[in-house]
C-alpha cells in the first residue's frame, strides 16, 4: 500500500500503558488478600518473589501521578480476585474494594480512564484446590467475581477486559504458573481444552452480565495475538500456518465475537479425542455474548512450517517463542527478524499485518492492551536510564499503528507493556518493560524509588502531540 495520505490518530485516542496486579502490586498477603496460584507457585530459579514487586499496592498514588505527568489518557491494570474474594467466592473483603476504589478514583482525578482487566493469570488458590477451571462451577465463580466488580466499580469504570491472554493460559499455562491438571488425567489435551471451554463460557456470561448491569460500559476480550506466517510458499507450510493461526489466535476471537468454535480447531480436537463437553445452555451463552471491542496484546508474529507426526519438537516454549505440535505445525525462526535480548522476535510490520487481519475478520474497534520490549536497563549514577532501544522499538510499532489506522483499521488506543517496571511472568524483574524504572532487583534489594527513563520523556511528547511527533 502506498498510503499517500497518512491518517491522524483519532482525537480521543487512548494513550496509556498496562500492568497486572500480581506482577506489580506486591503486598500479596496484606489487608486480607488470599493467596492466588501465583503466590503458591514454584518460582523460576533466580527470579524475584511476588511479595514486593514494584510495591505498587502502597505506591499507586505516586505511580499514577507519574503516569499523569506522561499525559496518560488510560491506565490498564488488573484487579486481584483474591483481594476482593480471598477464597475466590464467599465473603467479600471490604479492604480490597476500598483499595481499588482508591486506585480508580486517583485515575479519575487525573482524567485517566481506568481500563480494568478482570482476570490476569491469578486464579485464587482456594479455587485451585476445588478443581480450578476443570470444575464446571468455575463458570459461576468467575461470573460472581464479575458481579462483585460491576457492583463496586461499575459507576466509574467504563472499559472492561475479561480474561488476559486466555490463549496463553491454554497453550503455555505451565510456564506462566497457571495450569492445574487433576491427578490421574490421561488425556491432558482434552482436560486443557475442557478448562479452556469453561473460561470461554465464563467470559461470555460475564460480557452479558456487564451489558445487563452496566448499559453504558464496554467490554471485550484480551488475547495475545501473533499473526502466523508460513515459513515458505510451500502449500504444506501455508496449511500449517492456517492451523496454528486457528489454534493460537482465531479460536479465541471467533468464540468471543461469533460464539462458535473455529472449525479447524474443532477438527484438531476431534483428531485428538479432546473435544470439550458442553453443559446445557453453554451453546446459547456463547452465542448471546457480544464484545464491544477487542483488546489484544502484540509482541511479535510467529512463523511455522509443516510438521510430520513423528517430529520430535522442543516443548520449552513461552508466549512468543514458536512452538510446535507434531503432525500440525513446527516453529521456525524467521530469518528476516531481529530478536530481543530475551529471544523474542521483533516485527513491527507484523503488528500492522496483525491489525489488518483482525479487523478484516471481526470488524470491531480494537485497543492494543500490551506491546513492548523486555530488556536489561541500567540506572546511571546520576539517576538516568538511557533506554533508546525501547524508544526505537516503540517508535517502529507506533509508526505501523498509524499505518494500520490509515489502512482503515478502527483503533481506540495503545497501552504498551508496561507503565512501570514489574516482575515478568517467568524471567524476573531483570527483564524490564516500564517507562518508569523501579530500583529493585531479583534479589529484592533496592530502595524501590522511581526514576523516569528516557522513554518516559519521549512517550510524554508522543502523547502530547497525539502521535504526530514520535521522533527521539
Ligand atoms: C504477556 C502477559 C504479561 C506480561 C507480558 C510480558 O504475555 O500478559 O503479563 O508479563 O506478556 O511477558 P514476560 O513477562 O514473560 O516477559
Amino acid at each position: 500500500m502506498l498510503n499517500k495520505y497518512l491518517k491522524p490518530f483519532p482525537e480521543n485516542f487512548l494513550w496509556g500503558a498496562s500492568t497486572s496486579a500480581y506482577q506489580v502490586e506486591g503486598a500479596n498477603a496484606t489487608d486480607g488478600k488470599g493467596p492466588s496460584c501465583q503466590d503458591v507457585k514454584e518460582l523460576p530459579a533466580g527470579t524475584a518473589s511476588l511479595d514486593i514487586c514494584a510495591d505498587h499496592y502502597h505506591r499507586y498514588k505516586e505511580d499514577i501521578a507519574l503516569m499523569a505527568e506522561m499525559g496518560f489518557k488510560v491506565y490498564r491494570f488488573s484487579i486481584a480476585w483474591t483481594r476482593l474474594l480471598p477464597n475466590g467466592d464467599g465473603e467479600v473483603n471490604q479492604k480490597g474494594i476500598d483499595h481499588y476504589n482508591d486506585v480508580i478514583n486517583t485515575c479519575i482525578e487525573y482524567n485517566i480512564e481506568p481500563l480494568v482487566t478482570m482476570f490476569h493469570f491469578d486464579m485464587p488458590d482456594a479455587l485451585d484446590q476445588r478443581g480450578s477451571w476443570s470444575n464446571p462451577d468455575s463458570v459461576g465463580w468467575f461470573v460472581n467475581f464479575a458481579k462483585v466488580m460491576f457492583e463496586a466499580f461499575g459507576d466509574r469504570v467504563k472499559y472492561w477486559l475479561t480474561i488476559n491472554e486466555q490463549n496463553m493460559l491454554t497453550l503455555v499455562g505451565p510456564i506462566i504458573g497457571t495450569l492445574r491438571i487433576p491427578e490421574g488425567t490421561t488425556n491432558i489435551l482434552k482436560e486443557t481444552y475442557q478448562q479452556n471451554h469453561h473460561m470461554l463460557v465464563a467470559q461470555a456470561k460475564a460480557m452479558c452480565l456487564c451489558h445487563e448491569m452496566l448499559p453504558n460500559a464496554k467490554i471485550g476480550p484480551a488475547p495475545n495475538i501473533s499473526l502466523v506466517y508460513a515459513a515458505s510458499c510451500r502449500p504444506e507450510d501455508v496449511l500449517a500456518a492456517q492451523e496454528y493461526n486457528a489454534i493460537r489466535n482465531w479460536l479465541y476471537l471467533d468464540m468471543a465475537v461469533y460464539g462458535v468454535y473455529n472449525n479447524l480447531v474443532w477438527t484438531y480436537l476431534e483428531d485428538n479425542d479432546a473435544t470439550p463437553t458442553f453443559a446445557p445452555g453453554d451453546a446459547e451463552a456463547l452465542k448471546n455474548a457480544h464484545p464491544d471491542f477487542i483488546g489484544f496484546n502484540y509482541y511479535s508474529t510467529a512463523t511455522v512450517q509443516a510438521s510430520s507426526p513423528d517430529d520430535d519438537l522442543d516443548p520449552g516454549a513461552d508466549q512468543q517463542t514458536a512452538r510446535g505440535e507434531a503432525g500440525y505445525y513446527k516453529g521456525y525462526a524467521n530469518p528476516y527478524l531481529m530478536k530481543t535480548e530475551f529471544g523474542w522476535e521483533i516485527d513491527p510490520l507484523g503488528f500492522r499485518a496483525n491489525m489488518r487481519e483482525m479487523y478484516s475478520r471481526y470488524r470491531l474497534p480494537m485497543i492494543v492492551t500490551e506491546n513492548g520490549l523486555g530488556a536489561y536497563d541500567t540506572l546511571t549514577e546520576d539517576g538516568k536510564i538511557h533506554d533508546n532501544y525501547r524508544i526505537k522499538y516503540l517508535q517502529e510499532h507506533i509508526k505501523q499503528l498509524r499505518l494500520a489506522i490509515s489502512d482503515g483499521v478502527e483503533m481506540m488506543g495503545y497501552c504498551p507493556w508496561s507503565a512501570i517496571d514489574l516482575v515478568s511472568t517467568h524471567e524476573g524483574i531483570r527483564k524490564r518493560y516500564g517507562f518508569i524504572y523501579v530500583d529493585t532487583t531479583d534479589e529484592e534489594t533496592g530502595s524501590l524509588d522511581r526514576y523516569r527513563k528516557d522513554s518516559f520523556y519521549w512517550y510524554k511528547k508522543v502523547i502530547a502531540t497525539n502521535g504526530e511527533d514520535i521522533s527521539d
